[in-house]
């Protein structure tokens, strides 16, 4: 076979199936039809952009909502090649926008994505949308042709002249595949100002020009330091000088940057191949043992730990740490239930070698960091063994009174656990009424106060001192941490039924950042729901009707011309035993979200944001993140 001097090879090309198969199952190439399935159309077209930069070739990307809703993504990469294909012979761009072929892009940077939902390609774009415009700057010439529902609907030809490079492509997501076509800017910003902070020196620039107001964003980072410090804007520091560094053995690029706060919590991002790996993998593994290392090592050296004294565990070190680790790898093996963990085992080692050495050096040369950061540590260690004690506590309570239930609990008649739901409710009040309003055969009530709220500036571990947490782990039967047994779950269905109001979130997403810490297993299994009571009562005479948001209830209001008298609940001690049954807890009528383990992450994300020290930023931070638990997708 003869090698194409325009740098990729046809072997390179796996044909596998046509675009029929990517219309039938979208679900298999993307994930979903939701919202996450239609920003990762974006994603994807940008991930082709990013590694653009990656190989060197590329330093700008432009990503533009429109007011149509269609996206643009632009960049100054080398272009999509247009020449005719040897084997196919029609050209290259319509070979890659037209046929599934394997994750890996020929002639890119080499350090692309397989396996899993990314790097499927832009054909599965292209398939998914009603209508897809491409334009290639290359060879001096600006190319360009159409696409309908993955299929040409013009040749391609050359529209004008230029002596840049680059490609555009806008797209417009396909009405008959996604259940919404309409992408939320949040969600594209977060990502792209993310992917800066993974490629320093990469300028990325996002608009949005729906809406009246035209809203623009530019990212452009120097590095992880960036990113770490971003993330602890409203914290203190306690190194303000992040531990960086980047390297590159054996092909495997390793990026690192570590920031102490003063807060409790353990923060580590991990990224493969500008992915973020979300359960971890080899590279996660190699920085915490690495990290616990050096630490330890130093803290002998210096007589900070004594000869004998004992290590510091690796969770002693991590509280407050914020660190982000990003490799590029060429054979990247993703693996884990999402598909978001670093499988190649080689990739520990290097990382371990890497970070070790790094970490020594920042500790040697900055010995004030290093002191700080071991004070720290050691507390930790105090705190936690406190800890241990409340844990054992909690444990022989079990052990020795196994059947003495929690007095506050309301317990359902029904002895058979795949049968049974626990409601957690907020505060005394709508603990009654929904103790009066529930099918006691079945449904339990534990009503939690407010209280619990009051650990925001605490230790997780903290949590378990709290009576109203302790109830709940005897309710529920299953123990926590290494004694956590899902067998032993005395119901199916956990309930988290709180006010539609910021603390109410607050107490939802403290819950779940515990079920996430101390009772994993209860998401994994699908065990645990958000209860959705209605936002909106509107009343006239006898009828009534319910509404969740503000939107379906104005929709509702313009289809009626008599007069309805709304009532909004601001608490769920608004509502009536009657009105609570109906709207909220009969299994026949209700509207319940089933948690994921991805929303665990997120609460255990926003529950760290909760930690800073000054309160208005928390508070604009619960209000804003308020609404994710009401926008699950499941
Ligand atoms: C295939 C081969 C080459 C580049 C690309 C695709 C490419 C795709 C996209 C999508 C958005 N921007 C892009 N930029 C490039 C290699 C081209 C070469 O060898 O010259």
């Amino acid at each position: 076979m003869t090698t194409q001097d325009n740098g990729y090879n046809a072997a390179d090309i796996q044909v596998l199936e046509g675009l029929e198969a990517v219309r039938m199952r979208p679900s298999m190439y993307i994930g979903s039809t939701g919202p996450k399935g239609l920003h990762h159309l974006v994603f994807e077209i940008v991930d082709n952009s990013i590694d653009e930069s990656v190989g060197g070739y590329c330093d700008r990307i432009e990503v533009v909502v429109n007011p149509d809703n269609s996206v643009s993504v632009s960049d100054n990469g080398r272009g999509i090649p247009v020449d005719t294909h040897p084997l196919m012979g029609i050209p290259a761009i319509e070979v890659i926008l037209t046929t599934l072929h394997s994750g890996g892009k020929f002639g890119g940077s080499g350090y692309t994505i397989s396996g899993g939902l990314h790097g499927v390609g832009l054909s599965v774009v292209n398939a998914l949308s009603a209508r897809m415009e491409v334009m290639v700057r290359r060879d001096g010439h600006i190319y360009r042709q159409d696409y309908e529902r993955g299929k040409p609907s013009t040749e391609l030809k050359v529209v004008g002249d230029t002596n840049e490079t680059g490609t555009s492509i806008q797209f417009f997501p396909d009405h008959e595949i996604f259940e919404d076509v309409v992408f939320e800017r949040d969600i594209l910003v977060q990502r792209l100002r993310e992917l800066a902070y993974l490629n320093q020196g990469l300028h990325i620039v996002f608009s949005d020009n729906r809406g009246d107001e035209p809203y623009q964003k530019e990212f452009k980072s120097s590095g992880l330091q960036d990113f770490v410090i971003y993330i602890n804007k409203n914290k203190e520091m306690v190194n303000p000088e992040p531990i960086y560094f980047e390297t590159k053995k054996d092909d495997v690029v390793v990026k690192v940057a570590i920031q102490y706060n003063t807060g409790y919590n353990e923060n580590i991002y991990s990224f493969a191949n500008n992915i973020r790996t979300q359960e971890g993998g080899t590279h996660e593994t190699g920085l915490k043992n690495a990290l616990t290392r050096a630490i330890n090592d130093y803290a002998k050296r210096n007589n900070i730990l004594k000869e004998n004294d004992a290590h510091l565990a690796g969770e002693d070190i991590r509280e407050g740490v914020v660190a982000i680790i990003s490799v590029l790898v060429k054979d990247p093996q993703f693996e884990g239930q999402t598909k978001t963990k670093l499988g190649n085992t080689y990739i520990r080692g290097v990382v371990d070698a890497a970070v070790y050495e790094n970490v020594e050096d920042h500790l040697n040369e900055f010995p004030g960091t290093a002191k700080k950061i071991l004070e720290k540590a050691i507390s930790a260690r105090r705190a936690r063994e406190a800890a241990r004690k409340a844990r054992e506590l909690t444990r022989r309570k079990s052990a020795l009174e196994s059947t003495s239930l929690p007095g506050k609990l309301a317990d359902c008649s029904n002895r058979d656990p795949a049968q049974s739901e626990l409601f957690l409710v907020e505060g005394d009040s709508a603990g009654g009424s929904a103790k009066q309003g529930r099918d006691r055969t079945y449904q339990a009530i534990l009503p939690l106060r407010g209280k619990i709220l009051n650990v925001e500036k605490a230790r997780l571990d903290r949590v378990l001192s709290s009576e109203e947490i302790r109830n709940l782990i005897t309710a529920m039967g299953t123990g926590i941490g290494e004694d956590f047994d899902i067998k032993k779950a005395r119901y199916h269905k956990l309930f988290i039924m709180t006010d539609a109001d910021v603390d109410g979130a607050h107490i939802r997403i403290l819950l779940l950042t515990f079920f996430y810490r101390y009772m994993k297993a209860l998401i994994e299994n699908g065990y645990v729901y958000i209860a959705q009571p209605p936002l909106y009562g509107l009343k006239r005479g006898k009828d009534i009707h319910y509404f969740f948001n503000d939107a379906d209830m104005n929709r509702f209001l313009e289809g009626t011309d008599k007069k309805w008298s709304v009532q909004r609940y601001k608490g769920l001690g608004e509502m009536d035993p009657e009105q609570l049954w109906t709207t909220t807890m009969n299994a026949e009528t209700r509207t319940i979200l089933q948690v994921t383990i991805d929303d665990a992450i997120q609460a255990d994300e926003v529950f760290s944001n909760l930690m800073g020290d000054n309160v208005e930023p928390r508070r604009e931070f619960i209000s804003e993140n308020a609404r994710y638990a009401a926008n699950l997708d499941i």
